[in-house]
């Protein structure tokens, strides 16, 4: 594929093809473990590719077929948080599950290799994922003196189930593909030299589908389980479609017009 660079990063990739966004974690030596550093560009990146009306679908993905993600960086690891080059200690990655949950178009996670730690939890709050043969998956929080109590704990569990998301944190084991593919934890298991073109295969398919469909269904799958929030997503959406109406745009003449707006030759629909 010609990927062409959005935007130069420093520890990540942005780059883009025909409608798709790939935002790609590149610190391969440490199996792509983030920093604040490495967040903050991804969230720049997802945040670019939310405004940009040429990105239909994102897909998110490590460098070096390896790793998709090691969770944060130990090495790094401070008290209360990750250390930036600032020296404040951050959970910055938080903010970048919300973002994959906001965007209104599909996020994919391409994973080949290790999806562990909070690496794990970024797959998990990615709309789909595909992964390659020699993936595996974990969770390590309370082996190495951490855990994610939020969606790596709540969403993962409406994934796999309670049982199998308490096995999964409270023994610390690792999943390969085809067992992460049993427990719905992946939508599709390709061989390594197949992931990418099986990804943006997925991705292309999407972007013949509505928009505005899949807006509605990804704030409609979030709508049930993020309570008032995902009740304001869902309903943001409702609001969009309503201003296109010209019962909508009435009232915004009228107002503008200094005249009382006149909605009666608007359906009341049963
Ligand atoms: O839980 C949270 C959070 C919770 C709430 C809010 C925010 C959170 C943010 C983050 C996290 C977390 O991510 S906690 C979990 C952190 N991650 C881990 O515990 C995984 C650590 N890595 C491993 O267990 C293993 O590396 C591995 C099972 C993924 C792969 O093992 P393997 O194939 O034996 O490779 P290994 O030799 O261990 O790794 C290759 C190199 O990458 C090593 O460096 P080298 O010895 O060559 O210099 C290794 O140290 C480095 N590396 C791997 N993962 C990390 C890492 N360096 C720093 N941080 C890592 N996470």
């Amino acid at each position: 594929y010609n990927w062409t660079t959005l935007k130069e990063y420093k520890e990540i990739l942005f780059q883009f093809y025909n409608g798709i966004a790939k935002i790609s974690i590149n610190r391969p030596q440490v199996h792509n473990a983030f920093t604040p550093r490495t967040v903050m560009e991804m969230s720049e990146a997802m945040e670019l590719a939310r405004q940009n009306p040429d990105v239909g679908a994102v897909i998110l993905t490590g460098e070096g077929g390896k790793a998709f993600c090691s969770g944060g960086d130990q090495s790094v690891r401070g008290h209360g948080g990750y250390v930036g080059e600032d020296t404040v200690p951050r959970l910055n990655v938080l903010d970048l599950q919300m973002q994959i949950r906001r965007i209104p178009k599909p996020v994919i996670a391409m994973v080949a290799g290790w999806a562990i730690g909070g690496g794990h939890v970024l797959h998990v709050v990615c709309d789909l994922t595909v992964a390659a043969e020699n993936a595996r998956f974990g969770q390590t929080g309370p082996k190495v003196g951490s855990f994610d109590g939020g969606f790596g704990a709540s969403y993962l569990a409406r994934i796999v189930g309670q049982k199998k998301a308490r096995e999964i944190w409270f023994l610390c084991d690792q999943y390969d593909a085809q067992e992460a593919l049993q427990m719905g934890l992946v939508n599709k298991v390709v061989p390594l030299e197949q992931l990418e073109e099986a990804t943006v295969a997925w991705c292309e398919k999407m972007l013949e589908r509505s928009p505005l469909a899949l807006r509605m269904l990804k704030a409609s799958f979030n709508a049930e389980l993020d309570g008032q929030a995902g009740i304001q997503q869902l309903a943001g959406d409702a609001t969009l479609l309503y201003y296109l109406s010209d019962e909508a745009k009435e009232g915004k003449n009228a107002f503008l017009e200094k005249r009382k707006p006149d909605f009666t030759q608007y359906p009341k629909f049963p």
